[in-house]
């Protein structure tokens, strides 16, 4: 028997002694890591996050009954939140990723503030109400990817006549994580400083920027990608390419002056799957959500099968190999903390 060991003892004294040392140590906060190393230091990631679908067909009349026992102004942002059922009671799709599904009614206002969380906000139904980014007005249609950057002054109104939702992106386990949130409730209104979006398109959206434009932020500083501009780039790479294995046509958002991610946290995406894509498998690790814009079909992931409609939401864990396969022509937006892994040099795929 090696001598530093405790001598003399059964097993089972052992066992009793080293809880006993737990015990001690443990009264001053320290713990051993034997106990622990390999559920620490895994082989592959571990993530509680599991593959999920929600149909739209499903939300959407909860979110209307939402609508009739709450205002926009009492919730301050009536969302249905879309927690992974690998997660409950945290408040997230993914173990880094927030989702909710957003819902303003005709004549409601959502009011302004700001946090150190970046979202964005992708348009699923209705068309004609705004957000606000420091006070410019976007008015929002469907498809379209609008971002809310970290620190910038947002409300939210409808002044059409239906039911606008769109879903909310937000980084919030990430900033929680490293513990650097703040909040501030703004006093800005509607009828204040909105210049409206197309000047920030003007300026940004055609691969150029004004003469001395420096960026005081890495987020990027068009906030607002039309949907009619991004399904034209991928039906114009539809006729001039093939379809990768995996992801069909797929782009990713930039910030146009850097070419960087549009969000440092929050990496975005669009693709379009033809008709009758068999897609070969996929997996990184990046957790990623999905949101179905146009059209039908499966993605096939470990056991399951989520077989997804336009609106639905689905969400593909950590290291899971998944396959996307199609019906007919389909469009998808999807987000994950990519840049994140990226930054941190630990993003990795396997295709
Ligand atoms: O619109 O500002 O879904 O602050 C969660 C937190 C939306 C928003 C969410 C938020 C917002």
């Amino acid at each position: 028997m090696n001598a530093m060991l405790a001598t003399g003892g059964s097993p089972d004294d052992l066992a009793q002694q080293r809880r006993a040392f737990y015990d001690r140590i443990g009264q001053a906060h320290c713990t051993p890591l034997w106990e622990v190393l390999h559920s620490l230091v895994t082989k592959e990631p571990n993530t509680p996050c599991l593959p999920n679908l929600w149909r739209w067909d499903q939300v959407w009349p909860w979110l209307q009954e939402s609508g009739t026992l709450i205002s926009a102004m009492e919730a301050e942002r009536r969302v249905l939140v879309l927690e992974n059922p690998g997660l409950r009671g945290r408040t997230r799709i993914t173990h880094s990723m927030y989702a909710g599904l957003q819902l303003i009614l005709p004549g409601e206002l959502a009011p302004s503030h700001r946090h150190s969380q970046s979202a964005l906000r992708f348009i699923m139904h209705g068309a004609g109400a705004y957000t606000t980014v420091d006070g410019e007005r976007v008015t929002m249609q469907v498809g379209d990817f609008v971002i809310t950057p970290s620190w910038t002054f947002h409300e939210h109104g409808n002044e059409s006549s239906e039911p606008m939702v769109w879903l909310d992106g937000l980084d919030l386990p990430v900033v929680e994580l490293l513990d650097a949130q703040f909040r501030e409730d703004g006093s800005r209104t509607a009828t204040e400083a909105d210049r409206g979006a197309n000047a920030n398109l003007a300026r940004f959206g055609n691969t150029m920027k004004p003469v001395g434009f420096r960026s005081r932020s890495r987020t990027s500083p068009l906030f607002w990608y039309p949907y009619e501009r991004t399904r034209e780039a991928l039906q114009t790479l539809r006729r001039s390419e093939d379809p990768h294995a995996c992801w069909g046509h797929k782009l990713q958002y930039t910030n146009p002056v850097t070419g960087d991610w549009a969000i440092p946290t929050i990496g975005t995406f669009m693709q379009l799957l033809p008709a009758d894509f068999r897609g070969t498998s996929y997996r990184s690790t990046d957790s990623t959500v999905y949101v179905v814009v146009e059209g039908e079909g499966r993605c096939v992931i470990g056991e399951q099968v989520l077989a997804f409609g336009p609106k639905d939401v689905f969400v593909c864990p950590s290291w899971m190999p998944y396959r996307l396969e199609t019906s007919s022509d389909t469009v998808l937006f999807s987000y994950s903390d990519r840049p994140v892994q990226e930054a941190l040099d630990l993003w990795r795929e396997q295709y």
